[in-house]
């Protein structure tokens, strides 16, 4: 049984309620956890509020958050098997890429560690004989973090290290299908000593503990990872009361191949963008823009190896691709591969499950391959959040650019060329918050993320992700006071 974290005490939901989590790998059940409800929504974000405006967390100095920021760091290296092995169950991710995960987590803590005291403020020049004018940089108050299920661990450290490293207090909730890893990082705040009610876990749904958290008034900044759907949501009820909203929701990314780059290389990458994780990547490469030249040769070769992907359970060190996370979510693929198919995509591989026996119970697909596709069809604009990647041709740099402008969203895009001054000015041309040249999937804790139109609103990483977490307030001191001298009277 898993619990509640509110007030610095592990607890059951106030009513009693339970859900379970279940192994994608065969829909079994791992682990039951307490189901909050409004009542306990409500003693979270309350026991947020005192610890903020009452509690010493606001009040210590950067060099003790940082300290505490790096105490965690050392503990998830500590534990990192026994938090990969979790992560891997509850995702169905493979365990190198959990441990990956678990790696890059303690690198996001160690980051806003690191720089927590380099953006407490600016001295600005007031241009007036003794006056001092300054701008700090506090804490916003109470921050409401919601994580969706694709990286757990992960996502949750991009919001919560920053916030912490502020001054802030939090309530955060993981998403109900994959909360084991977060529990598991709760736990070594308590190890590490946190001052009760700056950190709150909330476990439970989206529809009805997470809306009651965003709708809760003690609430003054929620930061959201998730579907489009739910963040315009959130969006809306964060307007009641004018709360901060940072919105990280996805993105439908091309990944530009022109003629002239090691072929072996960009088929491996484009491979590893679009299935890494079975396709559940915000910024998955799911939409190959590739040259007229290049094409026929490309998409053979990626059909190919896409066949020989080799799919199963993630503890399996033989596995490269794990499971979809629930039914729900392989569903919604399946009902895009037969969208395809009626627009006319053709099919090169994949579009089915797969046969062996073993993999029945889980959640599982083949990695597919659309080719023939055309901006226009439904499989090429939405999000699917699957191993699904759709193939359109393009002669022209201008045509390239012009297709992978062609989107709503506008999260992450990579490019792939010999040509640096094409790399150069095919980059600077793309309107998307990432653009990765001879590469795909990497990013930086110091480097910003986010999304251009409705891939989101604000950054995560870099200093910017700190920003997100503070108020900035100008002090402005006349050493020298006088009579203004306005009015006469
Ligand atoms: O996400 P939701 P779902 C996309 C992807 C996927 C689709 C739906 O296309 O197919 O979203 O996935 C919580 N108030 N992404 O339904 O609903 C929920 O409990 C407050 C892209 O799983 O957005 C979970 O913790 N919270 C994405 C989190 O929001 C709510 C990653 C995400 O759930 C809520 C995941 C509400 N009303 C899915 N409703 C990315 N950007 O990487 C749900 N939640």
């Amino acid at each position: 049984m898993r619990y509640l974290y509110i007030a610095g005490k592990w607890t059951e939901a106030a009513d009693g309620g339970t859900s379970q989590t279940i192994n994608p790998y065969d829909a079994t059940p791992l682990d039951t956890l307490a189901e909050a409800g409004d009542r306990d929504v409500d003693a979270a974000v309350t026991a947020a509020r005192e610890a903020f405006d009452e509690g010493p967390w606001r009040r210590s100095t950067v060099t003790e958050r940082a300290a505490l920021l790096g105490r965690i760091a050392d503990l998830l290296q500590r534990d990192r098997e026994q938090l990969a092995h979790t992560e891997s169950l509850d995702t169905g991710k493979t365990l190198n890429e959990a441990r990956a995960d678990v790696d890059d987590t303690t690198a996001v803590f160690r980051y806003y560690a690191g720089i927590a005291g380099a953006h407490a403020g600016r001295v600005v020049d007031p241009g007036r004989p003794g006056v001092v004018s300054r701008i700090v940089h506090e804490p916003v108050g109470v921050c409401a973090l919601i994580a969706p299920w694709n990286y757990p661990l992960l996502q949750i450290s991009w919001k919560l290290a920053p916030a912490l490293a502020a001054g802030n207090t939090t309530v955060i909730k993981p998403s109900e299908l994959t909360p084991l890893s977060t529990v598991a990082l709760v736990g070594l705040f308590e190890e590490a000593d946190l001052p009760p009610g700056v950190l709150n876990l909330l476990l439970g749904r989206g529809g009805t503990a997470g809306q009651a958290l965003v709708a809760h008034p003690g609430v003054d900044l929620i930061s959201f990872t998730g579907g489009l759907a739910t963040g315009e949501k959130i969006m809306a009820t964060a307007a009641h009361g004018v709360r901060r909203v940072a919105l990280e929701l996805g993105g439908k990314n091309p990944n530009v191949v022109f003629d002239g780059t090691d072929f072996d290389t960009v088929v491996d990458n484009a491979l590893t963008a679009a299935f890494l994780h079975s396709g559940q990547v915000c910024s998955a490469g799911a939409r190959l823009i590739v040259q007229d030249s290049l094409h026929d040769s490309f998409v053979a070769e990626l059909a190919a190896r896409a066949d020989r992907i080799r799919v199963g359970s993630g503890l399996d060190p033989e596995t490269e691709c794990g499971p979809l996370i629930s039914a729900e979510q392989r569903a919604k693929v399946e009902r895009y591969i037969a969208l395809g198919l009626s627009e006319g995509a053709e099919l090169l591989a994949g579009g089915k499950r797969p046969a062996s026996p073993d993999l029945e119970h889980g959640f599982f697909l083949r990695p597919t391959v659309f080719a023939g596709c055309r901006r226009d069809m439904t499989v090429v604009r939405e999000e699917v959040f699957g191993p699904l990647v759709t193939v359109e041709r393009f002669s022209t740099e201008e045509e390239a650019v012009w297709l992978g402008n062609d989107t709503s969203y506008g999260l992450a895009a990579g490019v792939w060329t010999s040509d640096a001054g094409q790399a150069e000015r095919v980059a600077g041309a793309l309107r998307h918050g990432t653009v990765w040249i001879n590469d795909y999937h990497p990013y930086l804790p110091q480097a910003e993320w986010g999304g251009f139109g409705k891939s989101g609103i604000g950054r995560e990483l870099g200093p910017s992700g700190l920003e997100e977490y503070q108020e900035k307030k100008h002090i402005y001191h006349n050493t020298s006071p006088a009579p203004a001298h306005w009015f006469s009277g």
